[in-house]
């Protein structure tokens, strides 16, 4: 039988909805969406797998000007997937224009293989911004597919996925057939805490935010988990934990919630908040922290 596999690697500006394509393609909420930039800070796989074909999706962080070291390696996360993709998917929002998509615009167009422009968040406008974005689009990629899509009301994702496997070339299985990712359950449970506190506080505290999961242990009908968030400085370890705590027990219970009905267990969270000074900007404590390679 013939066998058809193949990396599709999903890339866009911050907040376009790549994450949610990624979710919606597989069927099953992987990869954290929120309504603010820079949810994504990983390449992340989501693993399709049928009898004939394995479909191997990548989620990455948006695309920006990158202003510190984390956000460097957000865009090495970005410039990998560019590099071994069978097919690139270049995920716009309707309302974007290539003119100020500059940094998207470039590194789309340095891919040499097939092309796949999907315009999301159609349910937002009606047909006449469509049509303008369609040929705004179709004439900035002008060997590409382009195609209106809403990730998160799900237009066109079943054409989507049968269009995608056919493009991918023959070749067997890179990874096992039970696998749907390449990322770990201790990486999902800190994800899940990232995006409570993505969700939570305000200003700059997501962004100055680490969540390591220090320990993931499985009893028989609990599984401990404890996770550190990291901070980088002393006031901001304030605001996390909050007056009398009270935020951070916010945190751990929405937190626990979530990674109780992604796992399917239940689950006893203990949270603790650390200060590590400046840890994104530092390139040694960011690999510590399993950014980059
Ligand atoms: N109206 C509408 N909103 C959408 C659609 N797709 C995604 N969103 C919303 O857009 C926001 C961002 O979605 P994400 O999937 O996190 O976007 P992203 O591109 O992964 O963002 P980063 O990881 O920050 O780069 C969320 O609030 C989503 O619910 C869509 O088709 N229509
Ligand atoms: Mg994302």
């Amino acid at each position: 039988m013939e066998h058809r596999a193949g990396f599709v690697n999903i890339i866009g500006r911050p907040n376009v909805g790549k994450s949610t394509l990624l979710n919606a393609l597989l069927g099953e909420q992987l990869s954290i969406v929120n309504p603010k930039a820079q949810t994504t800070r990983h390449r992340i796989l989501g693993i399709l797998n049928g009898e004939d074909h394995q479909l191997v999706l990548s989620d990455t962080p948006g695309i920006l000007e990158p202003a510190y070291k984390l956000q460097e390696s957000m865009m090495q996360a970005v410039d990998d997937a560019l590099a071994d993709a069978d097919v690139l998917v270049v995920m716009v929002e309707l309302g974007e224009t290539p003119e100020k998509s500059e940094d998207l615009m470039r590194r789309a167009k340095r891919f040499n293989g097939p092309v796949l422009v999907l315009i999301n968040k159609v349910d937002t406008g009606d047909e006449q911004r469509l049509e303008e974005a369609f040929t705004q689009w179709s004439s900035a990629f002008p060997h590409a597919h382009v195609l209106p899509i809403s990730a998160l009301h799900g237009l066109h994702i079943t054409e989507l996925r049968t269009k995608l496997i056919g493009m991918l070339p023959e070749h067997p299985p890179y990874f096992p057939k039970e696998d749907l990712s390449d990322r770990d359950m201790r990486f999902f449970t800190s994800e899940i805490i990232r995006e409570k506190i993505l969700r939570l506080y305000k200003q700059e505290i997501p962004y100055s935010t680490q969540v390591v999961v220090n320990s993931f242990q499985e009893g028989p009908d609990l599984v401990r988990i404890q996770a550190d968030v990291v901070v980088m400085r002393e006031s901001q370890r304030g605001i996390v934990i909050g007056k009398g705590g009270g935020a951070l027990r916010q945190l751990g219970t929405e937190a626990r919630k979530a990674i109780e009905k992604f796992i399917g267990a239940k689950v006893f969270l203990d949270l603790k908040v650390k200060v590590d000074e400046n840890w994104r900007t530092d390139e040694r404590k960011l690999r510590r922290y399993g950014y980059g390679h």
